[in-house]
């Protein structure tokens, strides 16, 4: 293969020096790529046939991934969930490995092993899910730990749902990270269903941020679909924890404006909640909010999606070329040799 498409974060506007105007056109390409990747990735490839495995999207939540990631370092660890797809692109994963992941080819982040989000690049300190919902919480602070003891200065961002607070090794986690003060930020998605479980039977509490005071640690609640709240709300919980303080929880409240995966439609979901949900669209909010502070024109935002398009054009291309993985290297990186 030659080119790999590396994401890069577009300018609206070339002008632009203020830096609050500098952070919002980051956000808005990085959301509106993600919007537009998994709507490619679940609207055409799949119905396409194309793609390998199960399809998960963040629609209506791509404040949260790029709210917190855009506040990593480098030397930060990130432990991404199902939905958090613009993690990967800020990190700087090229577009067309992402593409080449869902379609299983040779090319894609595991070499065609998996079919879709079960993905990392340890060189980019991105770690991988485990399938298993929580089963990354304990991981991170294990992390986080490590970090200390290594004298490095980077701290560890964990992401999941609502439905995964509700899991043993959530508790476990976060309980091991506050007695040990280690420098994770916890990042809860909640968007009101664990599949087709809605919050009020899967937790008797009212918000998952209650149950932060109860292993000693600060929680906060935000609107989750607007990037400039999970910015700062991340920024505090980031200071936090490199001040040596320990964790942190932020509940960043949503809607999964989607079934769960791509072959639930949702049924269960009551009739008027995504009309509802839709009003207060991360996207179409931030747009405003630029519009209204000059920081770009609708001539601007709609030049920037159709770069995005350009750009997700070329990496499906370019990944579509890419070949299956040989069967001779199955069992490569299974078993240790
Ligand atoms: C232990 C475990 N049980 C069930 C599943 C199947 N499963 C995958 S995602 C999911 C729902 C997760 O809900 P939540 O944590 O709220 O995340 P969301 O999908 O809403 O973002 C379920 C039940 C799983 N992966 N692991
Ligand atoms: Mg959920």
């Amino acid at each position: 293969m030659s080119a790999i498409h590396a994401t890069r974060p577009g300018r609206l506007k070339k002008t632009a020096t203020d830096p609050q105007a500098e952070l919002a056109q980051r956000c808005l390409y990085f959301m509106t790529l993600m919007r537009e990747v998994e709507d490619r990735i679940e609207r055409k490839l799949y119905r396409q046939g194309k793609i390998v495995g199960g399809v998960y999207v963040g629609r209506g939540q791509e404040a949260i991934p790029v709210g917190s990631a855009l506040v990593a370092d480098p030397e930060d660890v990130l432990f991404p969930c199902h939905r958090d797809m613009a993690v990967f692109f800020i990190r700087g994963v090229p577009l067309g490995r992402i593409f080449a992941q869902y379609m299983g080819r040779a090319d894609g982040i595991t070499r065609g092993r998996e079919g879709n989000m079960h993905m990392g690049d340890l060189k980019l300190n991105l770690v991988s899910i485990v399938s298993a919902l929580a089963a990354t919480v304990p991981v991170a602070a294990g992390a986080a730990l490590a970090l200390r003891y290594q004298g490095k200065k980077g701290i560890c961002f964990s992401y999941f749902g609502d439905g995964a607070t509700s899991r043993g090794d959530w508790h476990e986690g976060v309980n091991f990270a506050a007695v040990q003060k280690a420098g994770v930020v916890f990042i809860c998605n909640n968007n009101q269903y664990a599949y087709s479980t809605p919050l009020n039977l899967q937790m008797a509490c009212e918000n998952v941020a209650d149950r932060g005071p109860a292993y000693g640690i600060p929680a906060e609640i935000v609107d989750g679909n607007d990037v400039f709240a999970v910015y700062q709300a991340t920024q505090r919980a980031a200071e936090h924890a490199r001040a040596g303080k320990g964790p942190y929880l932020i509940e960043c409240k949503t809607f999964r404006m989607t079934g769960h995966s791509a072959h639930d439609a949702a049924h269960y979901v009551p009739a008027g909640m995504f009309d509802e949900w839709g009003k207060l669209d991360p996207i179409t909010r931030l747009e405003a909010k630029m519009i209204e502070n000059g920081w770009a024109a609708q001539s601007d935002i709609d030049e920037g999606r159709a770069r995005i398009h350009r750009e997700i054009d070329e990496a499906v291309a370019w990944a579509e070329k890419s070949p299956y993985p040989d069967p001779s290297t199955l069992l490569d990186d299974v078993y240790e040799s």
